[in-house]
């Protein structure tokens, strides 16, 4: 291969319908601090290589990046940072999920108990025989209830922030069906709310930006249907592990969900995470979310000097 390419290993996988692309090697030397502190880094002085493989020509902005990194304790498996279209995540589920059955498909990691590093604490997962993949989260907690919100051309919105891994705003009104025909519409309603509460000032703890808006209703086989507004503007195809857990964290403190009970979460496409929590406190529980996710490419990804485009573009 001429020495101008630069070869990127990745295995693409999709959980529940929703896709991670999991950066083997290829990416800049991070070191061996804390996945917080390399996501940093990364961030600061080499984030052309997380557009090089999220951004068009080679990526989307449906694409879920994942980049392995060593883990900083024996005990871990591995480390991972996630990113896509819009920077980087401090958590994700559906990913954590791509990432085990990908590290299983590789020889890298067992049936059984994997403990893996995230920029915002280590999540315990398990990768079942049937191939599943279950995933203790970092702890979830509500952080205030019945917020109202003014929204154009919704009128007043009323939902319940909390934080899974990540910030969500948790909406039950009904605006419109939440159907796979009807994502267009849902992706506008919630930019709209997420828009509001930026302008509103509306945050997570400490001024966090609210950067996901979650839907939801009834569904007639599952406790509930969400869909999932991720921070580049694109919907979560799965029923997004880090939303499920900002949900049982809203259902731990309303007293509508027990300790070890399961509740079935339906993605807008249909596909479901079985979760259940553990309480840690009065106001916190630690989810645990399973799903299942497939290999889909195990591929190189290559970045020609001469590609006026090799860093990617914005579509
Ligand atoms: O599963 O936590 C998740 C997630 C976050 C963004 C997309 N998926």
């Amino acid at each position: 291969m001429p020495q101008r390419y630069h070869r990127i290993h990745v295995i693409d996988s999709h959980t529940e319908g929703e896709p991670t692309r999991l950066v083997l090697n290829g990416f800049p030397e991070l070191g061996t601090a804390s996945m917080a502190e390399r996501l940093a880094l990364l961030r600061s002085k080499h984030d052309n290589w997380r557009k090089a493989v999220i951004l068009e020509p080679r990526g989307n902005d449906i694409l879920v990046g994942a980049l392995l990194c060593s883990p900083t304790h024996s005990k871990a498996t591995a480390g991972v940072i996630f990113f896509n279209n819009q920077g980087y995540l401090a958590m994700c589920g559906h990913g954590t999920i791509g990432l085990m059955a990908s590290l299983h498909y590789l020889g890298l990691a067992d049936v059984g108990e994997h403990l893996i590093e995230t920029p915002v604490g280590d999540v315990a997962t398990v990768i079942h025989d049937d191939g599943s993949v279950s995933i203790k989260n970092v702890p979830a907690y509500r952080y205030r209830k019945d917020v109202e919100v003014n929204v154009p051309g919704l009128g007043l919105v009323t939902g319940d922030i909390a934080w899974g891994g990540n910030w969500f705003f948790l909406v039950n009104q009904k605006f419109t069906d939440i159907h796979i025909k009807q994502v267009k519409l849902l992706s506008e309603i919630s930019l709209a709310i997420k828009s509001a509460l930026e302008v509103s000032q509306i945050t997570g703890k400490d001024g966090q930006p609210i950067d996901h808006i979650e839907l939801f209703q009834p569904h007639n086989s599952a406790d509930s249907q969400s869909f999932v507004l991720c921070p580049g503007g694109e919907y979560d195809r799965s029923p997004c592990g880090t939303g499920t857990s900002a949900k049982l964290a809203c259902l731990a403190a309303d007293g509508k969900l027990a300790e070890g009970e399961i509740w079935q979460q339906a993605s807008v496409i249909g596909s479901t995470f079985d979760a259940s929590y553990a309480r840690l406190d009065a106001n916190t529980v630690i989810p645990t979310f399973r799903g299942r996710a497939y290999i889909c490419a195990d591929n190189n990804l290559l970045i020609d000097a001469e590609d006026p485009f090799r860093w990617g573009f914005e579509a």
